[in-house]
């Protein structure tokens, strides 16, 4: 059945909320953060949970004064912190203590937050040079952006070992139903966790970014071989999408060959210390639609964004043929290069365009102290130069780029308003970009034009797919989207909001925690139980 508007604005239907099994199933319904947190005391009891982020998701303002996360990912995990009480562990990047108490809402426990201080030299080792310097390209499948050293995969492994340090002296104050640990900065935490010794709880990982395909013929590098190793430390490995877990899969049988066995749910890696079993899942993230339908249609956010484009010069007098919107940090894996490539093949396409339609990027730099992100940052801005010399005409300029961070409030209405959204990543974990522009559509028939390079395209139906690697191809495709029926367009951003709505950052949640949780309550001596 096709969505409809009026379905839209009826709250989800609250029947089954959920079994506090590993199952969800497609009965679990979470409308909100207060299903997760039913579902957290049903599965856990009063036993909290511990987080570990590479980012902590405040920032310290002065004298105990805290921003919170404005939306996303740290958002969800920070709400479900505060209500059930918890511990995040995280790297300092804001000034004040070491241990926060971030309250809650009123009559909510709040939570408290260890920011760890890392030397700076050893940050840069670890942050700059590994992480950044040589997992997130290879990740990516940009290896001719790999520069590291073995001084950083040193830093790296340092970094990890001081964090899994601070998570068992936390064991020692509190008795976490699950650690739940977040990303390719801290791949090691486990490992070295396990090295230290004693009894943990169960150890969860989330690996938010793409798995890259082994080059055939290749051996894997042994540092892949070191991250590989420390993430089978891990009880759970979650991942975005089908492809990227098979794809570790595939590379744990690179190494491990006969030794690993899956049968569809465990993987089991014969090791020197015994085997080790894990679930490898996934778990596609996602965001709150509700929230993101509700700041795109609230009339003062609107009405700043209208006054936030005029200053822009994208008004309907400036720009009458409206504005395509990129949203993302400006990094090379978000193909802005590529981006503006199809941006000129539409022109050339249809050159009524020229005058009419423009692109708004809105891109703040990212990892400046990375050397490729420096030079890429400099070679988008000075293509973005080169198109609007050549095409504006009058006030008219092709490319408008925004470099700084807007808040969420603001971005839902521009998303709205845009005639529609471009994701151009070359390579990309899920994107939440794509997902927020679907959400603030609610009803309206903007569309989306999504890379299928992106977890989101591998994951969702129905989306209209580009492909940066083939910029004239892909300008046909957002040509062709441009002058679809509108109710057909309409029609499809109902569904995919439909499908956001089921499948939203709640359930995703709630889906990561479901098989650790379980596993914990039924540990022996385990504080956590099930209601
Ligand atoms: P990112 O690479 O940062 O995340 P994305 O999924 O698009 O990519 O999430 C970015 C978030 O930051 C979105 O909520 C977006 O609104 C916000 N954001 C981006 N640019 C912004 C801007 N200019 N101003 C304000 N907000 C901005 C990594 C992985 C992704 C994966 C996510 C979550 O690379 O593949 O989807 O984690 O797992």
């Amino acid at each position: 059945m096709t969505p409809s508007l009026a379905l839209l604005d009826d709250p989800l239907p609250s029947a089954a909320l959920f079994d506090p099994s590993v199952d969800l199933g497609p009965a679990a319904v979470f409308r909100g953060p207060e299903d997760l947190v039913r579902f957290y005391r049903a599965s856990a009891g009063t036993a909290p949970l511990l987080v570990v982020t590479n980012r902590e998701p405040v920032v310290w303002k002065g004298e105990g004064c805290l921003s919170l996360p404005p939306g996303g990912v740290s958002q969800t995990i920070h709400r479900l912190l505060s209500r059930t009480g918890g511990r995040w562990i995280a790297l300092r990047d804001s000034g004040g203590p070491d241990g926060l108490r971030v309250p809650g809402e009123e009559g909510d426990p709040g939570y408290r937050l260890d920011r760890m201080e890392i030397p700076p030299a050893l940050m840069e080792g670890h942050y700059a040079g590994f992480s950044n310097g040589v997992l997130w390209p290879f990740f990516h499948d940009e290896p001719s952006r790999i520069s590291g050293s073995v001084e950083d995969l040193a830093a790296y492994r340092e970094v990890n070992r001081r964090v899994a340090a601070r998570i068992l002296e936390s064991l020692r104050e509190t008795s976490p139903a699950l650690v739940w640990v977040h990303d390719y900065q801290m791949a090691l935490v486990g490992r070295e966790m396990r090295r230290m010794g004693g009894s943990l709880p169960p150890l969860a990982f989330f690996w938010h970014i793409p798995w890259a395909a082994m080059p055939a013929g290749e051996g894997v590098p042994r540092w892949l071989g070191e991250i590989v190793t420390g993430l089978l430390s891990y009880d759970q490995v979650g991942f975005q999408t089908e492809i990227y877990r098979d794809r570790f899969l595939e590379t744990v049988f690179a190494l491990f060959g006969s030794r690993a066995t899956w049968d569809g749910e465990t993987l089991s890696v014969a090791l020197e210390g015994g085997i080790r079993r894990l679930h490898p899942g996934v778990f596609p993230i996602s965001i709150d639609p509700d929230h993101f339908r509700m700041m795109a249609r609230d009339p003062a956010n609107l009405l700043r964004a209208r006054l936030f484009l005029e200053d822009l010069g994208l008004d309907a007098a400036a720009s009458p043929g409206g504005y395509l919107v990129s949203v993302d940090r400006l990094d090379y894996s978000k193909g802005f290069l590529e981006r503006l490539d199809m941006l000129e093949a539409l022109y050339a396409l249809d050159p009524s365009l020229l005058g009419q339609l423009s692109l708004l990027q809105v891109a703040p730099s990212t990892r400046l102290s990375v050397d490729a992100y420096r030079r890429y940052a400099e070679a988008a801005e000075s293509r973005a130069a080169e198109i609007n010399r050549r095409y504006s005409r009058g006030g008219w300029r092709p490319v408008v780029t925004v470099s700084r961070s807007l808040d969420p409030s603001l971005l839902a209405p521009l998303y709205r308003l845009s005639r529609g959204c471009l994701v151009t990543a070359t390579r990309d974990g899920m994107n939440l970009v794509a997902k927020e522009f679907l959400a603030s559509q609610d009803g309206g028939s903007s569309p989306l034009f999504v890379s299928r390079h992106t977890g989101t395209a591998m994951t969702m139906e129905g989306l209209s797919l580009i492909d940066p690697a083939d910029p004239a191809l892909s300008a046909r495709i957002i040509h062709e989207g441009l002058c679809l029926d509108p109710l057909r367009r309409q029609r499809k951003n109902l569904e995919a909001l439909a499908f956001l709505r089921e499948h939203n950052v709640y359930r995703w949640m709630a889906s990561n925690l479901a098989r650790p949780l379980l596993s914990s309550s039924l540990r022996p001596g385990s504080l956590a139980r099930p209601a």
